[in-house]
């Protein structure tokens, strides 16, 4: 790859489209909103049963709408519905998991032992959809003149897909869908098996559908820090 940068687009203020609410409207959304969310808990049990797609590409669409350094969308969705390929994920998380909890970190595992985690990731076969978000660690664009691949530096890459996870997240609980956020560490087996390039590192692992009947979650996970605690005013 050479090392000759691509020409950025040109400056070009165009109008700012905004909708302004009445006030009464802003506190009704805002209101509606925090109700969701609030009632939104990580899913380790899901049904086996289908969702439709559309819900699965409308929260691709919203995280994509997520601001990044320079606009660079460092970013890229696999949703993954084949039941091998989801077999094939399971396998090796679980392998790496397997790792983990018989492993020495035992801090780590204290912190843990509240929420009941352990190797078996049932919920990556289970679910109907399982979307592994990669980080482009840089950008690969054709140079204007040769057509051969050139490398951008991506800027503020973490933070980037991180708030682009987040609207994921908020647009699928939205939906109505259960979601998990799953972190097998490391992770470097998605991108292997997935076929992802070079410049991509899978960043979550989220399975997405409905809960499983009789589901449960931890009671720890229900306690959130109260607004004193994560609200200061000045
Ligand atoms: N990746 C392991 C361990 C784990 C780590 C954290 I941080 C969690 O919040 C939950 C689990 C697992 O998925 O079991």
């Amino acid at each position: 790859m050479t090392a000759s940068p691509v020409p950025p687009a040109p400056y070009e203020p165009v109008p700012f489209v905004f909708e302004r609410l009445t006030p009464s409207e802003q506190l009704r959304r805002s209101r509606a909103f925090l109700a969701t969310m609030k009632a939104r808990r990580s899913c380790r049990f899901f049904r086996d049963e289908a969702v439709d797609e559309e819900l699965i590409v409308n929260a691709v669409r919203a995280a994509g709408t997520a601001p990044s350094g320079a606009n660079q969308q460092p970013w890229t969705f696999v949703v993954v519905k084949d039941a091998r390929t989801k077999a094939q994920i399971r396998a090796a998380a679980e392998e790496e998991e397997r790792a983990f909890y018989e492993s020495g970190a035992a801090e780590w595992r204290r912190a843990l032992a509240p929420l009941g985690t352990d190797a078996v990731k049932a919920h990556i076969t289970d679910a109907p959809f399982v979307i592994v978000v990669f980080a482009q660690s840089f950008g690969v664009s054709p140079d204007a003149e040769t057509g051969a691949p050139v490398k951008q530096k991506h800027y503020y890459v973490r933070e980037s897909v991180g708030i682009a996870c987040g609207l994921l997240i908020a647009s699928l609980t939205y939906a109505g869908l259960a979601t998990l956020p799953h972190t097998p560490s490391p992770m470097g087996f998605l991108a292997s098996l997935l076929g992802r390039p070079e410049n991509e590192r899978a960043e979550l692992l989220l399975p997405v559908g409905l809960p499983a009947e009789g589901a449960t979650v931890p009671k720890h996970a229900l306690a959130k820090k109260s607004l004193e605690e994560i609200l200061i005013w000045r």
